[in-house]
């Protein structure tokens, strides 16, 4: 048996058709079903769905055997017990620091408001400024607005939550996509079944980026 672990909305989503290329079809939709173990059309594949927080846990602990989880949510995890072997290349976004429209040159102790103390820490550690981590669990946004904190640390796509709530961005952290992360015993116990898994998803992967690069070529 091969459990996956994997959270629902954007990751399984653009996870969907990597696992139907890799010939895994879940036989419930999470987004309408309430289950949290799904089968699929492969007797010995089944899907744990999860908080996405939660899945490097699961998989390091070898509840799942494989998980599916953003690097954002790796780098907090810390990633012992953990092999990542692939970067599957979706639910892409950046993780950057932003301040207040007019307000973006940052005192020199900022209060940073954030959910990713770990990437935080590092990035200004890098900077030799010393930071003032404030943790929060979500709407890291309002945290400048209302005078929490000099900045934040979030993730960005369009830009457009930023915006919505006066906000620049003022500094880049790292870039964020989504990794397969593999439980190490499972890695050796369930080599073969591992290997075939990992070598279609790579597959899959390298298709989808063929074809991406074809449409930019074509347009
Ligand atoms: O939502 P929930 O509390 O259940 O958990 P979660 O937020 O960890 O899960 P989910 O499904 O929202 O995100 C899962 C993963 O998707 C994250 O761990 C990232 O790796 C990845 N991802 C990609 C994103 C985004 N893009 C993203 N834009 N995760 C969150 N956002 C948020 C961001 O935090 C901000 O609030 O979307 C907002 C910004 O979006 P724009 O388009 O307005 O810039
Ligand atoms: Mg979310």
């Amino acid at each position: 048996m091969l459990t996956i672990a994997i959270s629902k909305g954007r990751i399984y989503r653009e996870a969907l058709p990597l696992l139907d290329a890799a010939g895994i079809r879940p036989n419930d939709d999470p987004d309408t079903s309430r289950k949290l173990l799904l089968d699929t059309n492969l007797a010995d594949v089944r899907l744990l769905v999860l908080r996405a927080r939660d899945v490097p846990t699961f998989v390091e602990h070898g509840a799942a055997d494989a998980g599916i989880a953003g690097k954002d949510v790796l780098l907090e995890h810390g990633g012992g017990g953990l092999y990542e072997p692939l970067d599957l290349g979706i639910a892409r976004c950046r993780m950057v620091v932003a301040a207040r429209r007019g307000c973006e040159s940052l005192p020199r102790r900022p209060r940073v408001a954030t959910k990713y103390v770990v990437s935080t820490r590092r990035y200004f550690a890098q900077k030799s400024v010393q930071a003032e981590i404030i943790e929060l669990y979500g709407s890291m946004e309002l945290a400048p607005l209302v005078g929490l904190a000099d900045c934040i640390v979030d993730l960005v796509d369009t830009g457009g939550t930023l915006a919505a709530n006066d906000l620049v961005e003022v500094g880049d952290v790292c870039p964020i996509s989504s990794r397969l992360v593999v439980n190490r015993a499972s890695m050796k116990m369930k080599h073969e079944r591992m290997k075939a898994f990992i070598d279609s998803l790579a597959d899959a992967v390298s298709n989808v980026s063929a074809q991406g690069a074809g449409r930019a070529r074509a347009s």
